[in-house]
Parts: structure tokens; sequence; C-alpha cells
């Protein structure tokens, strides 16, 4: 199979034996870290969420496909280009209460520490509680969010509630997820939430969102 054919393969199948020589072989070839990510790997984890979405693939190996695609995601970061280097700004990142979904997050956390952020990433199924005193420590300037199951939407909402029940809701938000749609952020979440609420449908847009309300 060709290189790509061949990493592609490697998520779908959750097959890591020889994962890091072929990511070494594309980089060799000239493709960037960040466009094997998005190009080639992402889509392997998009075809392997429709597999499990039609029953035609079971749990044990999606999981071993996120493992792959983790691997994969750790090997690369160090060749992602740094943009900047002084700290352009700080946000809490955290996946939300009962989620365990964490790769599109941490892709979020990567993309956002190379362009110059201080990224507190918190981990996955965490409370607002939790979210509420990083955010207080590190003075930070956003709150994003992180969940993928149509639950996690839902947790967004009341998470937004409590930050504005407790006088919060001048921290900007950010929230992303397979799950969200931009109309759900956009109109019913921030009609809440004081206006103060961002959709990051990929990790980029995330980063546009935390330039403009940095500027
Ligand atoms: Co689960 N899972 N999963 N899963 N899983 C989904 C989400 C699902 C859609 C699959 C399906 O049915 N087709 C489905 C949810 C259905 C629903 O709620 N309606 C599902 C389910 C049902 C479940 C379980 C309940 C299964 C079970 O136990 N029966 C269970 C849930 C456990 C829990 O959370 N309590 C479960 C478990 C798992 C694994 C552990 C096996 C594994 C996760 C491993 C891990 O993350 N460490 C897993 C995986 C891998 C998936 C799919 C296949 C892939 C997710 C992924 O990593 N995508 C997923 C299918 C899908 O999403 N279509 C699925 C790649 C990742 C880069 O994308 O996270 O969307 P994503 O991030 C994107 C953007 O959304 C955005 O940027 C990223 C790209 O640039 N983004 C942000 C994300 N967060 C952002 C934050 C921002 C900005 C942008 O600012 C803060």
């Amino acid at each position: 199979l060709p290189l790509e054919q061949r990493l592609y393969k490697r998520i779908v199948d959750g097959n890591r034996k020889g994962l890091e020589e072929d990511l070494e072989e594309a980089l060799n070839d000239g493709i960037s870290a960040l466009d094997i990510i998005n190009n080639i790997l992402l889509e392997g984890m998009k075809e392997v969420g429709e597999l499990f979405g039609s029953g035609k693939m079971q749990l044990p190996f999606v999981l071993s496909s996120a493992e792959t695609m983790k691997a994969a995601v750790s090997f690369l970061e160090p060749f992602m280009e740094v943009r900047e280097s002084a700290k352009k700004g700080k946000i809490v990142l955290a996946t939300v209460k009962g989620d365990v979904h964490d790769i599109g997050k941490n892709l979020v956390d990567i993309i956002l520490t190379n362009n110059g952020y201080e990224v507190t990433n918190l981990g996955i199924k965490v409370s607002i509680s939790e979210m509420i005193e990083a955010a207080n420590r590190v003075q930070a300037d956003a709150i994003g969010m992180s969940g993928l199951l149509v639950k996690s939407t839902l947790i967004m909402r009341e998470n937004l509630e409590e930050l504005q029940s407790r006088n919060l809701s001048h921290i900007p938000v950010i929230l992303g997820g397979a799950a969200l749609t931009r109309t759900y952020v956009e109109r019913d979440l921030r009609s809440i939430y004081n206006g103060r609420v961002f959709y990051g449908k990929d990790a980029f847009e995330g980063l546009d969102i935390m330039n403009k309300l940095i500027d």
C-alpha cells in the first residue's frame, strides 16, 4: 500500500507495529506533522467513528484505534512548528464531567501551546468546580470545554449556568467536540451566557477564537 493509505489503515485497524517508521517516512517525504494528523490520521478516526456508529466495529477496537492515534500524535508533536515563544494568554482546558474522549482536547492543547498560549489541561471527566478553581489559580483568559457525547452538550449548558450563577460569566468559554453544533452554541447557549461563549469546530477555530479574545 502507498504510505498515506498505510497510515490511514493503521488508525482504522489500531495497528501500532511499525507506526513510527511510517510516520518518519511521511515526514521525510516532506509532509508536515500537522498535515499528517489533519489529512491522514483524522480521516482514519472518522472512519472508525462511522464503523462504530453503524455497529460494524466493537468498542475494544475503537480503543486500540484511539491508542494508535494518540501514539502517532505524541510522536509527531515535537515536529510541529512552534510559532511564538512569549506567552500570549492562558486557557484552562478540560473534557467535561462524565466524558472520557480526549484526543480532540489534546490536539487543541498542542495547537494552542505551539502558538504561544499557556494551557492548563485538566484531563477528562472534569467538574465545573475543578475548572473554576484552576481558572482562578492561573488567572485564565478563557475556559475551554470539550465533550463528544450528546449528554456532554447538556453538561456544558449546566456548566455555563453554574459560571453564571457564581458571577463568573465574564470568563469567555470555548466549546468543542463532535456532538455540538454551531447553532446550539451560538444561539441557544450564547443567550444564557452573556454572549461570551464560542464554538470551536476544530482546533484551529479554537486558536482563532483565542487570538480574537486576546487581541
Ligand atoms: Co466513543 N463515542 N464512546 N470512544 N468515540 C463517539 C463520540 C461516538 C459518536 C461514536 C459513535 O457512536 N459513532 C459515540 C457518541 C454517541 C452520542 O453521544 N450520541 C461514542 C460512544 C457512544 C462512546 C461510549 C458511550 C461507548 C460505550 O461505552 N458503549 C463510551 C463513552 C465513555 C464516556 O465518555 N463516558 C466511548 C468510549 C470511547 C473510547 C474510550 C473507546 C474512545 C476514546 C478514547 C480517547 O479519547 N482517549 C472512543 C472514540 C475514539 C470515539 C470516536 C470513534 C472518535 C473520537 C475521536 O477521538 N475523534 C467517536 C466518533 C466520532 O467522534 N464521530 C466516538 C478524533 C478527534 C480529533 O475529534 O474529539 O471531535 P474530536 O475533536 C475535534 C473537534 O471536535 C474539535 O477539534 C478536534 C479536531 O481539530 N474539538 C475542539 C474538540 N474539542 C474541542 C475543544 C475546543 C475547540 C475544538 O475548545 C475548547
